[in-house]
């Protein structure tokens, strides 16, 4: 299913077919052969709306900040430098509210219906003219979200070079990509996978398209650079050798690190681990999963992992779960903040607006120390029934405000106390001479068996976790 709705919406098929009616178009399609119309655009593209500033929790304008207040220093550090928040190209600028059962829903003002290279810049303005008014730096992208694809590769990279010298211009000196992309998923070439296909041909295309995304986004200024293995995975494993398509997957990878040492690209290289949707079952399934495989392959030193809330918990774990665990290996570089929706079994990518849940991630990117060079990417889309330009403005700044409450309930919840003095009293009985010696890995057997018969029964106090509950939410 979802499939189908990354094809529709990615494709920017579907906005043809429904917006040719109302507008002058030229046809969209993969070939990107139309390159009508101009790039220009008369005036503003968000004119009713202001630049969006803090007034604090008493506020009812929705177009401001209630808890996002970018320069309050909260723990010790601005509150713009703890999120680094990020907007998704093609969410907020290629999603049209298609659906697998429907046409699109959102009519921009500014689309004319085509994948043309002039739409495409036209596009880059409306995009730069959003971060600004948000008063959001950095922004992410797929190559091809940016810029349309061409006949050829050569015509590809051709039309991704113009898009890319014109968002240069419109960064200035404050705006830079957190994370650049390639797609790897749309194109049909990709439909055994990319670096895991069957099919060397495909591998070597999508080896091309990765160096060049990575040299785009190093030109830009990206920090980090993200590989999501969308149709790395299998339907069946009837016809699938799976060791094989391991061992391509990492080899693939190990190329990736060669040519950003090549280039001298420094940002960080990310995995985005997802368990499936659209393969039956996508090899980077979780953290751990992830974690082993670059271990495995003698990669560990060099990526660290991209965690999207709503992937977690298709995954069967919480965010917070999927935080901890790349935290603890080293592995925490970027969130993809979004969140799915309880009753429905799909990846939603819904803006966050969970209060409880926002104060978990945030004690894991506190304990992390932050997440720059990473940052919070808003991989969220509109409801297929939000229809007007202002709610994309109103759907940011809710994500934005919630994870800031969950900034300062972390605060809170740290100059309390009494949450880590219950953690730290949990393992006290560790903090013995036997706790020291079996931490350090000299306690063995012969020793812990001469312990124990010394000792007798273990006393086991109560987990108290029901206090740990009640300490979290009074944070809230
Ligand atoms: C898909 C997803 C992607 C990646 C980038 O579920 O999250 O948009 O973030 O390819
Ligand atoms: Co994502």
């Amino acid at each position: 299913m979802k499939a189908i709705l990354l094809l529709l919406l990615y494709s920017g098929l579907v906005s043809f077919t429904a917006i040719a009616s109302t507008s002058p178009t030229c046809p969209a399609n993969l070939a990107g052969d139309c390159n009508g119309g101009s790039d220009g655009w008369e005036g503003e593209f968000f004119p009713e709306i202001p630049k969006i500033k803090y007034e604090g929790p008493s506020s009812k304008n929705p177009l401001s900040f209630k808890w996002y207040n970018a320069n309050e220093v909260i723990l010790g550090k601005k509150m713009k430098d703890w999120m680094r928040f990020s907007i998704a190209f093609w969410h907020t600028f290629r999603g049209t509210g298609a659906d697998p059962f429907g046409a699109p829903t959102k009519f921009w003002p500014w689309e004319d219906g085509s994948n043309s290279l002039a739409m495409a810049k036209r596009r880059m303005r409306a995009n730069f003219e959003f971060l600004k008014k948000l008063g959001v730096d950095r922004w992410c992208f797929h190559d091809r979200d940016i810029a349309p694809d061409g006949k050829t590769l050569a015509e590809s990279n051709a039309n991704l070079d113009e898009v890319v010298a014109l968002a240069k211009e419109l960064q200035g000196s404050k705006i830079r990509p957190l994370w650049g992309t390639a797609q790897l998923f749309l194109h049909p070439r990709y439909m055994h996978g990319a670096a895991t296909s069957s099919e060397v041909g495909v591998y070597a295309y999508a080896a091309a398209q990765v160096k060049k995304a990575m040299e785009v986004t190093h030109y830009l200024g990206g920090e980090n650079f993200v590989f999501w293995g969308g149709r790395e995975g299998y339907q069946t494993l009837l016809n699938t050798d799976m060791k094989r398509e391991l061992d391509h997957l990492a080899t693939f990878l190990q190329a990736a690190v060669n040519w950003k040492k090549k280039v001298g690209f420094n940002g960080t290289l990310l995995i985005e681990p997802k368990p499936q949707e659209p393969t039956k079952h996508q090899y980077d399934w979780d953290a751990a999963t992830a974690a082993g495989f670059l271990q495995k392959y003698g990669l560990s030193g060099e990526f660290k992992l991209n965690i999207e809330c709503n992937h977690a918990t298709l995954s069967g774990h919480s965010c917070h779960h999927e935080l901890e665990t790349a935290r603890i290996n080293g592995l925490l570089g970027n969130i993809d903040a979004n969140t799915g929706d309880p009753q429905i079994g799909w990846d939603t990518d819904q803006f966050l607006t969970d209060i409880g849940e926002a104060t978990l991630i945030m004690l894991s990117v506190i304990r992390n120390g932050g997440l720059a060079p990473g940052g919070f990417n808003f991989d969220a889309k509109l409801r297929r029934e939000s229809t007007d330009v202002e709610d994309i403005f109103i759907a940011h700044i809710s994500g934005m405000d919630t994870l800031a409450r969950g900034l300062h309930n972390v605060a809170k919840l740290i100059e309390d106390g009494s949450l880590a003095e219950l953690v730290r009293k949990r393992y006290q009985s560790f903090d013995t001479e036997i706790g020291a010696l079996i931490e350090a890995g000299k306690a063995d057997f012969d020793l812990l068996e001469k312990k124990a018969m010394e000792w007798g029964e273990p006393t086991v106090a109560s987990a108290k976790q029901e206090l740990a509950e009640m300490i979290f939410q009074s944070a809230l």
